[in-house]
């Protein structure tokens, strides 16, 4: 089941049901307009079956706007998750090469902040690179979807953007590498109560258009993230409280050559098994 936060054409937000992939059902008149609040239920897709009638509001998909599926939820990501982000990360930095390989092996994942839940983009909205970085790529990364009580109700696609140099050039600079304008997308929906085998079988695939010609494209597994996902959720929530629950990344397995680079109008698309396709172009801040 798909649940997607939404803007009617009137401006009005609302929680809603994805029918048969076209159709956008209106929650709100059942009670439910907060996803969070949604999400804290025991089983959100039975509560929202029971309450589903046929005299509900219906929109078509292309009349109304998604907006990123996330209200209340801080947005928290993991890094170094797969090999592949380990020995990219290794390469372009020079005295730092050795914490990415210490943490890839470590019991203590690598955890970030990512965002506020306002500041997140939904899909077909823009996402940032900085002006003052040179080289900027999408992290494609599987979210997982967590509850106050640490429990992963669901999936969506995240988009953890990253200015490598900045990163590369000391570890320090993380939080600038990453926290920026328009820096996360979320999107397109949620994906509800999944099993954690069968997610880890969604492939991820990421496509770059640049007028017309794509630069890149590339492809991996969720089965290729290191660690379980009840694990990193866990260690997000050891010594802290999430009240309204919280979204996590759980990391890149795809890295584009290091001659690559983002540029304004880029289009990226990831798309993940199971769950849909987040579509974002790139615009500088
Ligand atoms: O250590 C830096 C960030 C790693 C990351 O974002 C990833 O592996 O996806
Ligand atoms: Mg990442």
């Amino acid at each position: 089941m798909n649940i997607c936060r939404f803007e009617t054409r009137e401006g009005q937000i609302a929680i809603g049901l994805i029918e048969d992939g076209s159709t956008v059902v209106d929650l709100s008149e059942m009670g439910i307009d907060c996803l969070s609040r949604l999400l804290e239920s025991k089983r959100p897709a039975t509560e929202v079956m029971a309450l589903l009638h046929p005299g509900l509001r219906r929109y078509a998909l292309t009349d109304i706007r998604l907006r990123a599926p996330v209200d209340r939820q801080e947005v928290w990501a993991a890094g170094v998750t797969y090999l592949r982000s380990k020995t990219a990360r290794m390469e372009e930095s020079d005295f730092s090469a050795t914490a990415y390989d210490r943490v890839y092996e470590a019991e203590r994942p690598e955890l970030f902040f990512k965002s506020l839940p306002e500041k997140v983009a939904a899909t077909a909205e823009w996402v940032g690179i900085r002006r003052d970085a040179r080289w900027s790529v999408p992290e494609p990364e599987l979210a997982l979807v967590l509850n106050s009580r640490v429990k992963v109700v669901g999936y969506t696609i995240g988009n953890d953007m990253s200015s490598r140099d900045i990163e590369g050039a000391n570890l320090l600079y993380l939080p600038q590498a990453k926290i920026y304008e328009r820096s996360c997308a979320l999107g397109p929906w949620i994906t509800l109560e999944e099993k954690e085998e069968n997610a880890r079988k969604w492939q991820i695939r990421l496509t770059i258009t640049r007028n017309g010609t794509v630069p890149f494209k590339g492809e991996t597994s969720a089965n290729q993230i290191k660690r379980g996902f009840q694990e990193l959720a866990d260690f997000l929530f050891r010594c802290q409280t999430f009240s309204q629950g919280a979204v996590l990344l759980t990391g890149t397995g795809i890295v584009p050559p290091d001659d690559f680079t983002l540029q304004k109008g880029d289009l990226i698309e990831i798309e993940i098994g199971g769950i849909g396709m987040l579509r974002n172009y790139v615009e500088v801040v």
